[in-house]
């Protein structure tokens, strides 16, 4: 899925998203941009958990698709 979100500004950003995300889902396969503030993360688990994932982290999630 891809995860438009709103918060990142640097790469312990990049680092603390992504290490949450790995937390939910050790076989997360995770990419993020901070130029276009967007994740793309492949996962088993359901949208409503990688976005709860996410806002825990400290990010606003604008958009999942
Ligand atoms: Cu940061």
């Amino acid at each position: 899925m891809e995860v438009k979100v709103s918060g990142m500004t640097c790469g312990g950003c990049v680092k603390s998203v992504t290490n949450a995300l790995k937390a939910l889902d050790q076989n997360a396969e995770v990419s993020v941009s901070l130029e276009t503030q967007t994740i793309q993360i492949k996962t088993s688990k359901e949208t409503n958990d990688v976005k709860h994932t996410i806002e825990e982290a400290g990010f606003d999630v604008l958009n999942i698709q």
